[in-house]
């Protein structure tokens, strides 16, 4: 059989892989390899497997093959992240349950991903809507609560109107829902939170420990966290007790606040402001509860605000300043009012010229006077009108005003997080209940752990239909139990949880699936954690990768995992596009990975997946050629297939030319891989390839010894990228075992050193001479060997005027 033919290889060999089990991790504590754990972010069960997935999968697959050829005992799991919105609605659309839905498409995508030859330990599978893994969510809810970790409070909640559920902050992108894309408001709700806050600090400093991560995944998780230091300045307002806190980066400017802003959302605006203004203020309170955040920041929004009819005392000079309602001070950030000093803030700064607001110079910058030109001056330079600090630089007065703060007792230095605390509950149906019991007698009881799970009521249909209210909240008989406390008459919450719990430790749930005895054994994860390669999306920089960050840390405080950091080495790959756009519905510009496989075959679909382009970039589907790969995998197979020595014969007869381009190639292909280089290292087994043919056809033969071991060699890199024909050569090849334990090759340095090269050297633009010289020659040392030479030195009557020197291939000499 010489013809190639995809879809024969693949009946064949999925067949038989399904019955070999052959990447299944060891769980024999005798096992002598080294452990490695490598993970690709599992999978949302919406329909069947998509390009993206082609491309993830793939290049998780090249990783996890690399480590199996390599000798290591390699962890490579996969589960189905299958908790969600989607299936719900799907469920409401059919008129059937969230999980007929759910448990059809795993089953779809578990066949697709066997066809697909990902080298996955099945044994090892997990569902998180499985009661057996949602009952470990709970559980370790009850021990967030115990920490204080977990915890319910009122407040202004994201709210998505389309999906009808409350969202995290990291789930509000740009204003609008991360899922649907429905602008997201504002809404007053006692929720659930898991207090990340408490661990903002740690979760920056760890980030030592994250050298192998992408810097701009690194980037967005520190701009999220948004540590800021400062101070926390205190301002008396008239006609209030207590004095009100504001938080500033810049305390040297104090001497520069001519007015005072609450958040138009804040308690204390609706305390404070006066009877007078009060008609206005609600108002204008209405119409800032329709905006999203990132609206209200937006630099370029006109300013709009309302005064309260108070005045605060500015506690160093004792100035008298206003106090303004606006929507560009945040209710939830800080403390919710600002001091605001306009000469060298732009925000203070447009909103002072809008409503007549004095600009105060206190930093002398050499800029123009931005109460003239309408530009802030923020930059450094030296303090003016602002008494003790006169004179200072920026960073002298900070350091001055917080002293003198702090011995009046009117403030404090402070650091200051923009990272908000988890927003955990949602009012849909199909998620981990939250294992909760109100009682109006004892309060919040959490469900005791062997009353565990809580699993969901038997809900389908219409009654999933979203309300505004969880759908659980009309399971009465659900709903209503005994408090676990007293025996009263007590409410579960109705609420479920974020599916980002779920997904922020199913990676140790992998470590021993079937345990009973809590979310996973402590041993196992001793033995397989930390995760050595993380592979997946950078849109869950400051989502899933944040979240399971936290809860490793957590875990770690409670002793459950001796590491404090989940993922060692971390892979963004980039998007799998069409026609140079993201593939989408409205665009029509889909390309459907079963349809291409169907094609061209899995095979070739993998390598054009992984030949297009580093796999942090990007590939455009439109530029690439399966059909050329295809071409390429029935070359190297016929290769493979050509070899007439028999399996096992010493190479080291063999033809010296094709064993130093074999040696070279595992070379370079085994540094090519530990550094992603996956294409390029493509480029290189397509070269080898090329070299074995023309051994074969025009050079010593298929015969020879170096010919199978180039062949072999072949085989088992290719199998790190296309199992099929990697599998169907090594086969044809005599051997017998799977390919991915036939053993990844080490170069021979002695077949590593180039032969030599010729050298020319000329004298006043003659050649001369040729001179045999290794390619790697110095300058210096090439320039003695030229003028050492006799035939060179017969046409030198004198010491020459200047030598060029142009290693390894030319010397040239000016007399
Ligand atoms: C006075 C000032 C003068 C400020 C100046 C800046 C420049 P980061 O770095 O993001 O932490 N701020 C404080 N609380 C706020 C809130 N709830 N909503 C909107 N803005 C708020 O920013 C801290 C700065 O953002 C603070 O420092 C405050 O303005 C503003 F020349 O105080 B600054
Ligand atoms: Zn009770």
């Amino acid at each position: 059989v010489s013809e190639y033919d995809p879809q024969a290889l693949q009946a064949k060999w999925e067949q038989r892989w399904e019955e070999q089990d052959p990447y299944r991790a060891s769980e024999d504590p005798a096992d002598p390899r080294e452990r490695r754990y490598m993970l690709d972010m599992f999978p949302y069960p919406s329909g069947d497997l998509h390009m993206g997935h082609g491309e993830v999968f793939a290049i998780g697959d090249v990783i996890a093959r690399f480590w199996m050829q390599q000798g290591y005992n390699v962890l490579h799991p996969i589960g189905w992240d299958s908790f969600g919105l989607p299936a719900e609605n799907a469920a409401i659309r059919r008129n059937t349950h969230p999980a007929e839905w759910t448990y059809a498409n795993i089953e779809t995508q578990a066949h697709s991903f066997r066809r697909y030859g990902v080298a996955f330990d099945w044994s090892r599978r997990l569902h998180t809507s499985d009661p057996d893994y949602y009952r470990w969510n709970q559980w370790l809810f009850n021990r967030f609560f115990e920490r204080g970790l977990a915890y319910r409070k009122g407040g202004l909640v994201n709210w998505c109107p389309n999906d009808q559920t409350v969202l995290a902050n990291e789930q509000v992108v740009a204003g609008r829902c991360e899922r649907c894309g429905a602008d997201v408001v504002r809404r007053e709700l006692t929720q659930w939170y898991f207090k990340i806050t408490d661990y903002a600090q740690r979760l920056l400093d760890d980030m030592k420990q994250l050298d192998a991560w992408p810097e701009r995944l690194l980037t967005m998780q520190r701009n999220w966290i948004g540590r800021s230091e400062g101070a926390d300045v205190l301002f008396e307002i008239e006609g209030r007790d207590e004095p009100v806190h504001v938080y500033t980066t810049r305390p040297d400017t104090l001497f520069g606040a001519t007015f005072f802003v609450v958040a138009a959302d804040a308690a204390l605006a609706d305390e404070i402001v006066t009877d007078e203004h009060r008609a206005d203020f609600e108002a204008y309170r209405a119409e800032v509860a329709k905006l999203s955040d990132i609206e209200r920041l937006a630099t370029d929004k006109e300013k709009t605000g309302v005064f309260l009819g108070r005045y605060a005392t500015n506690p160093v000079n004792g100035e008298r300043i206003p106090v303004w309602a606006a929507d560009y001070v945040l209710s939830d950030y800080g403390h919710g009012a600002i001091m605001a000093v306009p000469a060298h803030d732009q925000r203070d700064l447009d909103f002072a010229l809008k409503f007549g607001l004095p600009v105060k110079v206190v930093v002398h910058t050499g800029l123009a006077d931005p109460g003239e030109t309408g530009e802030a001056t923020p930059g450094e330079g030296t303090l003016v009108n602002s008494g003790p600090l006169d004179g200072l630089s920026k960073t002298e007065a900070i350091a001055k005003i917080i002293e003198i703060l702090e011995a009046d007792g009117r403030g404090t230095g402070a650091v200051n997080f923009r990272l908000r605390d988890w927003l955990l509950s949602r009012q849909r149906f199909w998620g981990t209940p939250i294992p909760i019991i109100h009682c109006p007698d004892c309060g919040e009881v959490p469900v005791p752990d062997e009353q565990l799970p809580v699993t969901l009521p038997d809900m389908r249909g219409e009654a999933l239909a979203p309300k505004g209210v969880s759908p659980l909240a009309s399971a009465a008989e659900w709903v209503n139990v005994q408090c676990p406390k007293c025996s009263g008459p007590a409410q579960r919450d109705t609420d479920t949880m974020d599916t980002f719990v779920d997904s922020s430790w199913y990676f140790l749930r992998y470590c021993s699936p079937g345990y009973t005895d809590g979310p996973f054994d402590p041993e196992q994860v001793r033995k397989w954690g930390p995760v050595d390669q993380y592979v997946g999306g950078i849109e869950h920089a400051v989502l899933h990768l944040l979240y399971s960050r936290f809860f490793t840390k957590v875990l770690h405080d409670m002793g459950m995992v001796d590491f404090t950091e989940p993922f060692v080495r971390m892979l963004n790959q980039g998007q799998v596009i069409n026609g140079g756009k993201a593939m989408s519905k409205s665009l029509g510009n889909g390309v459907d990975l079963g349809q291409q496989i169907d094609e061209f075959g899995v095979d070739a679909v993998r390598l054009t997946m992984i030949f297009a382009g580093p796999p942090e970039d990007d590939i455009d589907w439109a530029d690439l050629s399966p059909a050329a790969s295809q071409k390429f995998l029935a070359r190297a197979l016929r290769v493979m297939s050509e070899v007439t020595s028999e399996p096992g014969a010493a190479f080291e007869g063999g033809d010296t030319g094709l064993r130093r381009v074999t040696h070279r190639t595992i070379d370079e292909v085994t540094k090519l891989v530990e550094s992603y280089r996956f294409n390029v290292a493509v480029a290189r087994m397509m070269e080898l390839t090329s070299a074995a043919r023309k051994a074969i056809d025009s050079g010593p033969g298929p015969a020879d010894p170096a010919v199978r071991e180039a062949a072999e060699t072949l085989a088992i890199m290719l199998s790190l990228v296309t199992p099929y024909t990697a599998e169907e050569g090594w086969e044809r090849l005599g051997r017998t075992g799977p390919v991915a334990s036939g053993g990844w090759p080490v170069a021979d340095p002695a077949l590593l050193v180039q032969e030599s090269v010729t050298c020319v050297v000329q004298v006043a633009g003659k050649v001369r001479d040729r001179l045999e010289v290794p390619p790697g020659i110095g300058e210096d040392d090439l320039r003695a060997l030229a003028l050492a030479s006799e035939k060179v030195a017969a046409y030198l009557d004198r010491a020459p005027r200047k030598v060029i020197v142009r290693a390894p291939k030319l010397v040239n000499i000016v007399p």
